[in-house]
């Protein structure tokens, strides 16, 4: 996906920029050293692997704070800290990672910064003396901190792109929910909407990293994120599991999943996005009519508990045969008394009415 990312690296790429996002004590120390320039190579977890790699240096054992990481990083060699990131165990380390590791780095500190990781699947964390940067490592991820502006600029780009692909998005839904209450669905406008909200979702994990990278400073950014965005990951899910093919045995979430890795060229084929969700390879898109089973629609019905909907979709097959269906025939349904099998035919109606209006 995204910078080449596998979804496991993005989700470690996250969990790394967290744990030293602005507004922890780490950052705290980390700033503080990037301006006494004095440069710093720091491992996090005193794991058997790191510790096998330490030869010297002092053992501290000492809470961790901002003030004495500074004092520690004017001394040669490394720092070691605890898992969490709350002490600091050794100062002044030399490691000594496996020197037939491959290393793109140049400077001995960023190259055992990068084996160290690479060695120990532990998150190390170098700071430049020369170039006033800081770099985090781990496993075979490399991240080098930007400055919060440029991220807070790239962050507002990326909201105001999202609102315009978000409004593109709302448009596509609605026009396959006219289709779906038509029957008039192929496979064409499925491959469409999916590729659509696979575009927003991409952009919302673009904007959640920047978030997480800027800490406390990304308050604004995330509250702007959420007004956008919040309920399209749910609206994904329904898709695919409105149309994922019949005997399929990945799960929704799985398929997902296979959408976010699709490169951007494959996103752009609706032939892949079909193939994602289980169809054959040579399945004519344009051709093919589909139909929906009905959770998305069903769930824009208030008030209607998930079980409910599950039993209405396996009853009568899917939504042309809930559409269908009499007072009589809803209320026969487990869940559904003669109330709620009103609200669910006005429910319908009315979403059908909003839609075909549009
Ligand atoms: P830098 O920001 O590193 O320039 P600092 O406030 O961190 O300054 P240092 O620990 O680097 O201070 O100390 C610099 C020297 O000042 C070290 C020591 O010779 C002297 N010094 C600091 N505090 C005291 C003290 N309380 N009594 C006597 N000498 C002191
Ligand atoms: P700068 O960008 O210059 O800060 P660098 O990658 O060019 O980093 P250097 O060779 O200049 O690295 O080394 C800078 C310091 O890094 C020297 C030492 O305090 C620390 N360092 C380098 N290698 C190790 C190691 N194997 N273990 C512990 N500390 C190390
Ligand atoms: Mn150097």
């Amino acid at each position: 996906m995204r910078d080449d990312l596998t979804v496991k690296q993005e989700n470690l790429l996250i969990k790394m920029l967290r744990f030293i996002a602005p507004g922890t004590p780490l950052r705290e120390g980390l700033e503080n050293v990037l301006r006494a320039k004095t440069g710093a190579l720091i491992v996090v977890g005193n794991t058997p692997e790191v510790l096998q790699l330490v030869d010297g240096g002092f053992q501290i054992n000492s809470e961790f704070t901002p003030a004495s990481l500074y004092e520690l990083a004017k001394m040669d060699g490394a720092i070691i800290l605890s898992e969490d990131g709350k002490r600091i165990l050794y100062a002044n380390a030399q490691l000594n990672p496996d020197p037939s590791i491959p290393s793109s780095e140049t400077g001995t500190r960023h190259r055992t910064a990068e084996r160290v990781a690479k060695q120990t699947g532990q998150l190390v964390v170098s700071i430049s003396q020369r170039r006033g940067v800081i770099t985090l490592y781990q496993a075979n991820l490399r991240y080098a901190l930007k400055d919060l502006g440029v991220i807070l600029t790239k962050a507002n780009q990326a909201i105001q792109t999202l609102e315009k692909y978000k409004t593109v998005l709302d448009q596509a839904l609605t026009n396959l929910s006219a289709l779906e209450f038509e029957e008039l669905v192929t496979l064409q406008e499925v491959a469409q909407v999916i590729q659509r909200i696979e575009m927003v979702l991409r952009i919302k994990a673009e904007i959640r990293r920047y978030i997480v990278e800027l800490g406390t400073e990304g308050r604004l950014i995330s509250m702007q994120l959420e007004e956008l965005v919040s309920r399209v990951d749910e609206e994904a899910y329904l898709l695919v599991k409105d149309y994922c093919r019949e005997g399929v045995d990945v799960t929704p979430h799985h398929i997902l999943t296979n959408l976010h890795e699709l490169s951007a060229e494959e996103l752009l084929d609706p032939g892949a996005i079909v193939r994602v969700l289980g169809y054959p390879g040579g399945v004519n898109v344009a051709e093919e009519t589909v139909y929906p089973r009905g959770y998305r629609v069903l769930n824009k019905i208030p008030r209607l508990p998930q079980p409910v909907v599950e039993n209405l979709v396996k009853q009568f097959h899917g939504l042309s045969g809930v559409m269908g269906a009499t007072i009589e025939q809803l209320d026969d349904v487990e869940g559904i008394g003669e109330v709620r099998a009103r609200a669910i035919r006005e429910g319908l109606k009315r979403v059908r009415e909003l839609v075909l209006i549009d």
